[in-house]
């Protein structure tokens, strides 16, 4: 932590620190053991149809079918016809999680301290994905964050605000991107049934509005925390492990042919796969490596617990306990910086490339995500 210089000792009433005014991102200091992080356990499952509409169940959870090693799926196939998207433009925020966390509020390991007070047991209230961008900003060179966070009966709540640069990067994508951006959710369709003996139906509709996710609750050092990932599909047999161990993240990625590729594959991309994974407790991902023409032609699997020995002979590479210290670094300066409990209040937590993270508050501003109808539910 980097102290404030103006809050001097004479200007302390208590005995209470004050609050650093920001954190680095430097790699090398967060270079220690690795932290506690308590095996992740699945609390609660929903859904997003169709319409993006809430349920409290499992009707979205797909099964995974082998493809083989050397499939030939056309990952082009029916962008044009057969492609539903969901609008990027509207922003969710943390509303699914809070919908979840009142349908099951009684589910949660809820502490009654005195009669009236009841909290939710948890220090921290998130989307999986928040977490895996805080994991990998010790070594992110290209985009910064922005990270919402709320006071609400003594848990912290934090929700991403898109960046001004990534707000005009998905209002200028190319039209290759779109398309490219399509490719992984047909690959998802090429290796998912929607029933447990089912079969993939490669002639269907792909509509991204459709998700599957995990609630998990685990501990990161002293950090109790709850949060929420999509997940892609689970393990078939029924004696396959109980949640998180039989889901299947799925990726594609271009096909390595060069040395220099496989390097950046190790260096850059398997850092943002290993950091997603490994968060739920999700122990495998199927990828597939497809040509400049979207034709998939290998399919690997890899295991998160092997992936840190694979990337060992990387030279400057990155490390999972640099990952795991510095967010939970960030998250006791977060605490120590949210202070006062109010929904309406937001502590604006911004951080670039090269710099390090800054916080800003805001008070009944654009930033305020709590929605009113979650405060009234939870006042009852
Ligand atoms: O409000 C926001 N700023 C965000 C909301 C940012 C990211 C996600 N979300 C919400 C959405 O409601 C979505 O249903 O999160 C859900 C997924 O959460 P997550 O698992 O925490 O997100 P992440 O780990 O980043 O992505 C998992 C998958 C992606 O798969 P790949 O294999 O490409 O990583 O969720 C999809 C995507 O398929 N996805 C999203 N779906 C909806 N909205 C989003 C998004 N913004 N980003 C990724
Ligand atoms: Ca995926």
């Amino acid at each position: 932590f980097n102290e404030d210089p103006s809050s001097q000792k004479r200007f302390r009433a208590g005995g209470e620190t004050p609050a650093p005014r920001s954190l680095s991102t430097r790699a090398q200091l967060y270079e220690r053991v690795f932290p506690q992080y308590r095996q992740p356990v699945e609390v609660g499952v929903f859904s997003l149809d169709s319409d993006r509409a809430f349920f409290n169940d499992s009707r979205q959870l797909r099964y995974y079918v082998d493809p083989g090693n050397k499939p030939n799926f056309n990952l082009r196939d029916g962008y044009r016809d057969r492609f539903i998207k969901r609008d990027d433009g509207v922003k969710e925020k943390l509303d699914h999680i809070l919908r979840w966390i009142v349908a099951n509020r009684s589910k949660l390991h809820s502490t009654h301290t005195s009669s009236s007070s009841c909290t939710l047991g948890v220090d921290f209230v998130t989307w999986r994905g928040h977490l895996t961008k805080l994991l990998t900003t010790p070594y992110e060179t290209q985009e910064g964050w922005l990270l919402a966070v709320s006071k609400f009966r003594g848990t912290l709540y934090m929700s991403e605000v898109e960046t001004e640069a990534a707000r005009v990067n998905r209002e200028n994508r190319t039209e290759r991107h779109e398309e490219m951006m399509y490719w992984g959710y047909k690959f998802e369709q090429y290796i998912c049934a929607d029933d447990v003996n089912g079969v993939p139906d490669r002639g269907g509709v792909v509509n991204t509005n459709e998700a599957f996710c995990t609630v998990v609750q685990t501990r990161l050092a002293e950090h109790k925390l709850l949060f929420s990932g999509e997940v892609d599909c689970r393990d078939k047999d029924p004696r396959a492990p109980p949640a998180p161990a039989c889901y299947v993240e799925l990726k594609t990625s271009a096909e390595i042919c060069t040395p220099k590729q496989r390097s950046n594959f190790h260096r850059f991309k398997l850092l943002k796969w290993w950091a997603q994974s490994f968060l739920p407790g999700v122990p495998r991902i199927v990828a597939g490596f497809r040509d400049h023409d979207g034709v998939v032609v290998s399919v690997e699997t890899f295991h998160i617990s092997k992936i840190s020995q694979l990337i060992k002979n990387e030279y400057n590479c990155w490390k999972p306990t640099v990952c795991m210290n510095f967010c939970s670094d960030f998250l006791s300066f977060v605490k120590s910086v949210v202070k006062e409990d109010n929904p309406r209040v937001v502590y604006l937590f911004a951080w670039e490339p090269h710099r390090e993270v800054t916080y800003t508050v805001h008070r009944d501003s654009q930033y305020t995500f709590l929605p009113d109808w979650y405060i009234k539910e939870m006042a009852s």
